[in-house]
């Protein structure tokens, strides 16, 4: 998997990709059993791990799995494609040859009750020495504009990093009624199962509800440039953070870029949130439908 100049022009302009037929029907059928397993232990669970979050409400009766951590460091199945020439054929042409995961997950929004997550910029909760970063989607279900899909607001990479603060505290959105974006001009991310999105770290983005009677299960990786150092420290000891290395080397030499950053801080002490759907339905102002 490569991609051509066009892609590459549209993603620079626009700051998101899709391309579609990278996974193919055998790939898919093994990642979509792998999750059905996880579920399937996640359901009888009474609280989250650190390999799942459960949503309140969460009963044997009534299964709530939002989002499914790391996958990459439990289940082969995701291990395997973090590496796979048919990922980094894509990430390569965008940012450079030498590339390290931050990290995964796969957000499961169930039909009918998969919730929202709000707006908000990645780069917002990891500033880097520079911009080389991006996420990665892998669509295990159709996306398409009734089952929640990815929205993008095109061309935001660009533009200013947003406050994600709420009150002086660090809440992971951008509250609509403080900022001047245009959303009604987000794209829906709309591509069949086996397909990738890409967008850039400074991209705005959300998602709304699931409405629809499908799941819409994507499992996200972010990558970054193995030159890119992140500003808030390292999230693991040195060793596993060199382990990341997903194609190329790395390196000790970070590259700096003029680039507009905000950080991370503070958190609230006596939050009680854990997820980010906590997180963001804890929010004033919050801009989509959520369910009850
Ligand atoms: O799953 C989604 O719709 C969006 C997820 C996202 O943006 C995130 O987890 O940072």
């Amino acid at each position: 998997m490569t991609l051509d100049h066009t892609h590459i022009e549209f993603y620079r302009k626009n700051g998101y990709l899709i391309v579609t037929d990278v996974l193919d029907a055998d790939r898919l059928s093994r990642c979509r059993a792998c999750i059905d397993g996880i579920a399937a232990e996640a359901a009888s669970a009474n609280q989250g791990d650190e390999r799942f979050d459960l949503e309140s409400g969460h009963s044997l009766d009534a299964p709530r799995i939002f989002r499914i951590n790391a996958p990459d460091r439990f289940y082969p199945e995701f291990r395997e494609l973090v590496s796979d020439p048919v990922i980094t054929g894509i990430l390569e042409p965008l940012i450079g040859s030498n590339i390290r995961l931050n990290a995964s997950k796969l957000n499961m929004k169930p039909p009918r009750n998969g919730a929202p997550v709000e707006w908000h910029q990645d780069w917002a909760f990891y500033p880097h020495t520079n911009q080389d970063l991006l996420a990665v989607g892998v669509l295990l279900d159709d996306m398409d504009e009734e089952n929640g899909p990815l929205l993008v607001v095109p061309g935001s990479h660009k533009g200013p990093i947003y406050d994600h603060h709420i009150d002086g505290i660090f809440s992971g959105a951008i509250d609509r009624t403080k900022c001047d974006i245009d959303f009604a001009s987000a794209v829906p991310l709309v591509a069949k199962a086996g397909s990738v999105t890409v967008h850039h770290v400074r991209m705005i983005h959300g998602s709304g509800p699931n409405l629809s009677r499908r799941g819409r299960r994507l499992f996200l990786m972010e990558f970054a440039a193995a030159d890119a150092w992140p500003l808030m420290g390292l999230s693991a000891d040195f060793d596993e953070y060199n382990a990341r290395i997903v194609a190329g080397s790395s390196t000790l030499v970070p590259r700096m870029e003029a680039v507009p950053v905000r950080v991370p801080v503070p958190d609230d002490p006596d939050r009680q949130c854990e997820t980010v759907y906590q997180y963001h339905r804890a929010l004033k102002n919050r801009y989509f439908e959520w369910p009850d």
